[in-house]
This record gives C-alpha cells, structure tokens and sequence, in this order.
C-alpha cells in the first residue's frame, strides 16, 4: 500500500520532469507558442499592512522584489529562466512594469499573443513562487519609447497624465485590457501571486488635473477587479501622493493604500568612464530625520516601501559602456551599506531597478538608451548571474529567515567604541529579538575599522567585536530563537536556517563569535574548519570563537552550525520543496526541490564540474539532479554529498560567420528620381497635436500624423525650378537619430544628432549643399529620417509629442508637394509593433526568414565598401548547442569598445529570424555585442541574420567583422 503510493508519486515526478523538457523544447523553438503550464491554485490569501509591514495570508512578510520586464526578453521560455534566477538569488517577489506601447499598436488594438502573453508571464511567476508587484503605468517612463505610452498617443490633443477627457478614454482602454489580466492573477483571488498594484510612475505634477487623473486610474483599478493595495511611485522620497488618513504636514495626499517611493542615491560611472565620489546611503525611514521628506512619518501608517531602489543605472549613446563599472560600483558592497540602510529604516518592501535589465530590442529604447538595458544589473543581460548577485542573495535569505525583522521599531542608541562607525539599533517588539546595523560613519567610507560596541538584551549585556574593511557593512541579530536554539548573539551574520541547520557568514580572515544558551552544557563536536567553544554554567553561554575561512562545521546538540567565509557562503543555495525547505552547497546555481517519500528531485546549473551536497527534508534519502540519480552518502554534518562532482557543460561549437555566404541587395530605391511613389500617402495636413508645428505656410510632415509610428520614415517632396543652393531640414530622429538626403538621385549627405551631452537634442537642423550645376526643371527631394524612438513623458509636457520625421523645410522657393511612406506597426503580428520600422527591405520582407534572397548577389563580411543609404546582407547558419545546455549567444559587429580603429559612418539594424534584436552605430556607440536569446535564435538548427547597413558611402563606412560570440554556457537551463 504505502509503496504504492511512493511508485505513484515518483512516477508523477519522472513524467514532471520529462514535461519540462518536452515544454522547453517547443517553446525555444517559436518563441512563445508553447501551450501555458496550468495555473497553481492556491487558498485566496488577504493582503493587509501596516506600519511594519505587509501581511500576506495573515504573515508578516519581508518583501525582498527585483525589478525585470518582459517586454525586454522576448522569448517566454526565459522568463521562467530569469524568474527562477531570482527566486534562487534570495528574491521573494518581482515588479514588472507592463508597456502599453508594446501591446497597442493602433487605438482600440490590443495583443497579448506569443511574446506580449502576460497571462504566461504572471502564471510562470506564480510557478516559481514570486509574488508580483504589477505596474501597468499608464505611464512608466523605463527608458522605453515614449515612456510606455503608444505612438499613436502622441497625435491626442488632451495633455497626457491629465484629466483631459481623450487621454482618459485612452487610458481607460489600457487599463481595462491590462486590468483583466493582472486581476485574476491577484493573491486575494486564490489565483495567482499579484500583491500590489501601481497606479501611474511618478507623476510629480500634483494639480487638479492630475489629481483627478490619479482618481480616474484608482477608481478604475478597482471597477476592473484589482483588490489588492494600491500605490504610487513617488520620485523620490517626497511624500506625494500619500494616503488620504495619513495626515502629515507638507506630504500630498492622494488615491492611494500605500506609500512608496524611488531612489538611486549609489553614484553612478560617467559615460567617459570616470566615476564620482562614493555617496552616503540616506536614512528614507526609522533612523531618518523625520518629516515629509525623511523618517517614517511621511506615511505612519504604512509600511516603508522602495517601489524602486538603484539596483544599477541605465547607459546612453555615445557613452564607453559603463555596464561593467556600475556593475561593480553598485556591488556587494554597495548592497549592503545601501540595502541593509534601508533594512535598518525598517523599509520592509523593496524592489531593485533592476534586477534583470535584459534588452531595448526593436524600437524600444527611450532616446536616452541604446540596445541593452544590462543596467549592470544582478544578472546580466545574458542571464548570468553577476558577483554582486552573492550580496543579494544572502541579505534576500536574511531578510526571510529571521521572521522578527518584519516588525521592528527603533532601538536605544548604540555607542560604538569608534567615531569612524555608527551602530542602528531596532527591536522587534513581540519577541525582544534585536539588530545592529553597524556600518561606516558616514556610509560612504571605506576605511578599515576594528571596534567594539554595547549590546544590552533580556540575555544580558554584552561588549561585541567587529571589523569593517571598505565598503561594507552588517547586520548582526542578537535574542533569537535560531531553530529551537537560543541565540545570545553572533558577530557573524546569518544567512539562513532550517531544521536542523543555520549558515551563518563573515568576510575571510574576520573572527567571529557566536553566543546561544544552553540550561546544561551541551555537546559540541566540531566536524570541520577550526573553532573553539567555552560554555559559562553561571549564564548557559556556549561561546564559539573562529576566524572565518572556507567552511566551519560545528555540532552543537541537534543543530549543524555552518559558519562560511563570503566565498563559501555564495555556494549555498536555499529551495523549498513540498517537505520543506532544502539548503543545497556546490552547483552554480538551484533551481527547483521537489520532494516525495525519499526522492528529492533537484534541477539547476553547472558551469564547471561543481560538488553536490544537501540538508534536506528527513525522508530524503534519493537525490536526482537535473532528474538524473546522484550516487550519495550521508556526513557527519547530517547532509547528503555526492560521491562524485555533477558535470559541467560541454563546449559549444560556433559557426564562423567571415566564412559564410552573405547574400547582398542595395536598397534605398527611393533616392532615385524614377521610384514610383503614387501610392503613398500626400502628406497634406494642416493641423497637427505635436509640440513642433510646422513653419507658417507648410504642410504637417510628422511622422507620427500619418500613422507612421517607428523607426525609418521616407519623404519624397517633387517641386518644379531650379535647384536650390543648399537645403535645410528640421527634424526629430531621437537619440543619435539620422537624416539623410538626395536630390534627384543625387546624394547630398547625411547628419547625425549629438551624443553624450548632459542632454543629448532629440530634434536637430541639418543643412546640406546642393552641388552646383543641377539642371531645371523637376525635382525630386528624397529624404530618410530615422527616428531612434519618442521622448519620454517624466517632466508631465508632453514630451513625447515632439515631432518625429520633417517637422519643416527651408531653402526650397517653391511649391512642394510631399510624399510620405513609413513602417506600419500592425504588419508583423508576431514580433509586434516595436520591430519594423519603413526601410524598403522592411516593407518588401527582406528581414524575414523565409525571403528568397537566391537572387542577390554575393558580399564577403567584412566588407570593403558600402552605397550612401541603406543596403542588405543575410546570410544563415546552424547552432548545434548540445542537448541539455543552455548557452546564451550574442552577435558582435566590429572590435571591442575599447578598440580605438577610426569608426565607419554607418549603422546596422541586426533581424534574426526576422527580429529586430538592436541597433550597431559604429561611430556613436558603445554596443558592439548583441544579446540573442534562445527562442529569437533556434539553438538545434538553422537561422537566418538579416543586417540593414545605412552608411554615408564610401570605404570605412562598411560592414566591419560580423561574429557569433557565446557569452555563457551551462549545463541545466529550463529546457531549450
Ligand atoms: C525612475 C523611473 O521610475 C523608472 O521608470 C526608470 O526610468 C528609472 O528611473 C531609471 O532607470 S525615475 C528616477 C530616477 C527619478
């Protein structure tokens, strides 16, 4: 009978197992068709708060949330590999900002298929076990187009983010659309994992209009079903928008449940490639000045809640890539003196922008950005997890461990023997547990300091001893119930424990104690490591003194005590299964415990041979990884460990693209005097809603008024006279948008708005001379504007209403009339309205897989030469990753950032099986690698690239070396 059920219940988790594969296999390869897992169903939960934090189900929960947008990852099947990476980097929740633009190419048109499924996106988060923070704008601002907002907003007359009745029927559409989705995924509901829900993203105009607009989005929220607590993001920790009973002096209060606000207060790397003087970590609760703008009275009633808190910075045209240094500036260090301040100031809800920044591919990116929108983010925009994800995670697995954080107020001041350092003190009120914060005074010196400070708690009082070296700072818990042991303190952090085990962990070569309470001596056996114990009769003290160095394995009764320098300490990773939860040492990443009778099922990464050692539930006797048995034997330290190490990743061979055959067509047909253009649109409007109008007396040539929305626009203006001397044009392209011109097939030349200035011009004149000698009679002006995206909205003007496109034109004496032709943002439905812009071959489908380039002539890569205007190469080649690996691939174009070969004028637009995966501009830069993720790229089989070289003409200006790059590899994946 009882094997039955065991055999019933291992094959359920063999067929598990197998499903996952089979689900990943499909879904790799058609970037979204695969059918969506079931739901999990669970209790509805209520979610509640108060001043100390959120209640979910009744518990009070510590939310540790990273910021990651689906929008940037186009490929479904990875966002369950992005999820699970945060789940295991110690996140308990996700924000995702939801882009109306990206769902809403025409008024009234709404596509929540393939790549824009956020049904799929919130079922796979439910899966995984994040609660989800749901921020569906209308406006998000983000570094995307137009903030988030649809092209087609920008023709609306009503201001945008007021109470003007057009806009508000815009908004309405989004919402209720967004709304239908986000609502039955809500805790309350039993459905899903949505928590909290944002109205607007930091609207700081705070006048009627906006007021009643944010009433207008708050009612309507709730007419659509959202039931749990509604916020807004406050830019900066300014008390607007605060809950109408909160009632403090100087906030604004406002349709709201909660409170919360932003900041990015680490510094950030300089587009040159300096960096400024560290910053101070600020005091935005408890310890705080107090006041609408500090302390925690802005809102007292509500938890202190970071709707978004630096978790790296974006980068701009133009700059040197500064990815790797804000990776690096805002590191481990940098987390815990800012993270574990804000821990201190009791902010028990906090999200970090951004967790995974991922890629602005198509038209995406605000002017502001290029391609990626890595943000030197925990995990990379190749989905590996950077080393400042260590600092991340054990402060996550703290912050959900040690249940009494959850409800602290302010402790007595501490006085450390130091004036270099400062000590915060909290209490948890229930059960007299207490934390020290202790961090450089101020936060952001990096001396090396040794001191001591006073601890006084119900056990006694205490003089403890601790080291601060750099930039770095602790959090160290004293009367704590640790597992059914009484903790008196540790100078050792904790990071983590379940029954039966605590990690704890110190920077190598720091000493440590650790103090618990026995009422009779207990005994201590220590496995392995070094370490000395006392034990006091007088006060049941067992004291272990150490210095922290690899791992330190202490026996104390029933307890395995693991205390770990930082190195170690990034091996651990914590899992829940059905049993409980699993602390697993070794592979670079765990993934997923699944229990049942004496099988523990575990799934994850290797990236070399790694070890395999586990502390699961009791039953556990079996453990398989990846679904493969691992042979296993019981330590004295009460875990399995694997008798041999698990595999690392094969390589994985690359095909070489300089040896492949590129197809190549030059296009631009409409430079030429004889294109046909009868069937484009006259651009004959008079009257237009965008912030830049046309010159007395000219027709309306924005882009965006004749539902030409993204990326490259064509204009054809035919006149009758002589040739004019020089022509000048007014025109929006956006960041290091283009303009070029011809007349009569002639190529005037083209310009390039400027880069890395503090505030790069988005609208600019170019000025071309017309050669002399040009006969009269008929003209043809043939001009193509880029436009690299709309403004974003932040400054609430309407900003990205500038006109994209001719906003006028000067030097031509006579009568013109326009022809005007551009990319239309419904044609590709799979790849959605942000993919294509109006280039010829864009038109005509020659960025598509399936196009019959047979008859195109031949090129090789790298290319010597290159025709003013824009031409095509394509060429196709194989991947064969090995079957059960997951390699994350990119195309580089040219050498690296910091190659200092003269740059070519041109610029390459990168389809891979047709999608526009980002934007190469070789003399703007910096990006010269293009993430692809799996999905986009077929990893078994064959693919097509399609690059759009737009060039100046002429040698330099061409195709540099065009190369697959492999970013990473491992062994594991979610099944590609
Ligand atoms: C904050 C925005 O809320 C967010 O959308 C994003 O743009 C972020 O900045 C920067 O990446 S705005 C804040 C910096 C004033």
């Amino acid at each position: 009978m009882r094997f039955d059920g065991w055999g019933r219940r291992l094959r359920t988790i063999l067929a598990a197992l197998a499903t996952a594969t089979l689900l990943g296999t499909s879904a790799a390869a058609t970037a979204g068709a695969a059918p969506p897992a079931p739901r999990p169903l669970h209790p509805p939960r209520t979610v509640g708060f108060d001043q100390y934090s959120m209640i979910i189900g009744g518990q009070r929960t510590f939310i540790w949330s990273g910021e990651m947008h689906a929008y940037r990852l186009p490929s479904p099947t990875l966002w369950r590999d992005v999820l699970e990476k945060m789940k295991a980097t110690g996140l308990n929740a996700v924000s995702f900002y939801f882009d109306w633009g990206y769902h809403s190419p025409a008024p009234g048109v709404y596509d929540f298929t393939g790549v824009r499924d956020m049904d799929r996106l919130l079922t796979i988060a439910d899966q995984v076990g994040l609660y989800v923070i749901a921020r569906p704008g209308p406006y998000i601002n983000a570094e995307t187009d137009g903030g988030g907002f649809p092209a087609w907003l920008t023709t609306q007359a009503g201001k945008a983010r007021s109470d003007a009745p057009d806009y508000l029927a815009a908004t309405d559409q989004w919402q209720s659309a967004i709304d239908a989705i986000i609502a039955r995924h809500q805790v309350t509901n039993g459905t899903g994992s949505v928590i909290l829900y944002q109205i607007e993203n930091e609207l700081a105009a705070t006048g009627t209009s906006q007021r009643n607009y944010l009433q207008h989005l708050y009612d309507k929220a709730h007419a659509d079903g959202i039931g749990v607590p509604i916020f807004h993001n406050d830019k900066g920790r300014n008390g607007i928008w605060v809950p109408a009973n909160s009632g403090v002096e100087g906030t604004v209060p406002g349709p709201t449940d909660l409170y919360a606000f932003d900041g990015y207060p680490g510094g950030t790397c300089h587009t040159d490639g300096s960096v400024g003087a560290p910053s101070a970590a600020p005091d935005w609760g408890i310890q705080g000045a107090g006041g609408a703008k500090g302390g925690a009275t802005a809102s007292p009633n509500t938890p202190g809640f970071a709707a978004e808190f630096g978790g790296g910075w974006f980068d701009y045209w133009g700059s040197v890539g500064t990815y790797p240094c804000t990776a690096q500036r805002q590191g481990s260090g940098y987390e815990r003196v800012f993270y574990g301040t804000n821990i201190a100031n009791r902010l028990t809800v906090q999200n970090f922008y951004m967790t995974f920044g991922g890629t602005s591919w198509g038209w995406l990116p605000a002017p502001v950005v290029y391609t990626s929108y890595d943000y030197g983010a925990a995990i990379d925009e190749a989905r590996q997890l950077r080393p400042k994800a260590a600092a991340l995670k054990s402060l996550g697995y703290f912050v959900q461990s040690v249940a009494p954080l959850t409800k602290v107020d302010k402790g007595p001041d501490v006085l450390p023997s130091s004036t270099a350092v400062k000590v915060e003190h909290t209490v948890n009120p229930d059960t007299d547990t207490h934390f020290y914060f202790a961090v450089h005074n101020p936060s952001s010196a990096t001396t090396d300091d040794s001191f001591t400070f006073p601890i006084s708690t119900a056990d006694g009082s205490y003089t403890l001893p601790l080291r601060l070296n750099g930039q770095d700072a602790k959090t160290l818990v004293a009367d704590y119930d640790l597992e059914g042991q009484h903790l008196v303190y540790s100078t050792s952090e904790i990071e983590t424990h379940l029954p039966g085990v605590a990690l704890l962990h110190g920077r190598d070569g720091e000493s440590g104690e650790t103090v618990l309470r026995y009422a009779s001596k207990p005994a201590v056996q220590v496995l392995s490591g070094s370490a000395t114990s006392s034990y006091d009769p007088a006060t049941g003290d067992l004291k272990l003194s150490y210095t922290h160095h690899g791992l330190i394995r202490v026996r104390i009764n029933a307890l395995t005590l693991l205390i770990a320098d930082e190195g170690t300490a990034n091996t651990f990773w914590r899992v829940d299964s059905e049993a409980g939860p699993v602390l697993v040492r070794g592979p670079e990443l765990v993934r997923t415990a699944h229990a049942a009778g004496p099988l523990l099922a575990l799934t994850g990464d290797t990236t070399a041979p790694a070890d395999l050692e586990v502390w699961g539930p009791r039953q556990s006797l079996l453990v398989t990884w990846n679904g493969v048995l691992v042979p296993a034997r019981p330590t004295t330290s009460r875990s399995l460990t694997a008798w041999r190490q698990l595999p690392g990743p094969a390589p994985v061979p690359l095909p070489d693209l300089s040896r492949a055959t590129w197809r190549y067509a030059p296009e631009s047909p409409e430079s030429q005097p004889g294109f046909a253009d009868v069937s484009w649109r006259t651009a004959d409007l008079t009257t237009t809603n965008s912030t830049t109008k046309p010159p007395a007396g000219q027709v309306v040539l924005t882009a965006d008024d004749y539902g030409f929305h993204h990326g490259d626009v064509w204009y054809r203006g035919h006149f009758a006279g002589s040739a004019p001397p020089s022509v000048s044009f007014d025109f929006g392209g956006g960041g290091a948008g283009l303009i070029q011109a011809w007349l009569d097939g002639k190529y005037l030349g083209q310009y390039v708005l400027p880069t890395n200035l503090a505030s790069p011009p988005t609208r600019g004149t170019a000025t071309f001379v017309v050669p002399p000698g040009m006969p009269d009679g008929d003209h043809v002006l043939s001009v193509m504007v880029r436009n690299d995206s709309h403004n974003e909205d932040g400054g609430v003007n309407d900003a990205h209403k500038e006109g994209r496109g001719l906003i006028g034109v000067t030097g031509l004496s006579t009568a013109v009339t326009w022809k005007i032709q551009g990319g239309d943002s419904s044609a590709d439905r799979v790849r959605g309205p942000l993919n294509n812009g109006g280039l010829y071959g864009e038109r005509t489908g020659w960025y598509l897989p399936g196009f019959d380039d047979r008859g195109w002539t031949t090129r090789p890569v790298p290319d010597t030469d290159a025709p003013a205007g824009t031409s095509w190469y394509r060429t196709t080649f194989d991947l064969r990753v090995p079957r059960g690996e997951d390699a994350s691939l990119g195309l580089t174009i040219g050498g690296d950032s910091s190659s200092t070969q003269p740059r070519g004028h041109y610029r390459v637009l990168i389809f891979v099986n047709g999608w526009n995966m980002g934007q190469y501009i070789a003399d703007v830069g910096p990006q010269h690698t293009f993430v692809l993720p799996t999905g986009v790229l077929d990893p078994h089989g064959p693919n097509t690239l399609a690059l759009a070289v737009t060039s100046d003409g002429g040698p330099v200006n061409a195709l540099e070396r065009v190369q697959l790059a492999n970013l990473a590899t491992a062994r594991g994946g979610v099944g590609t």
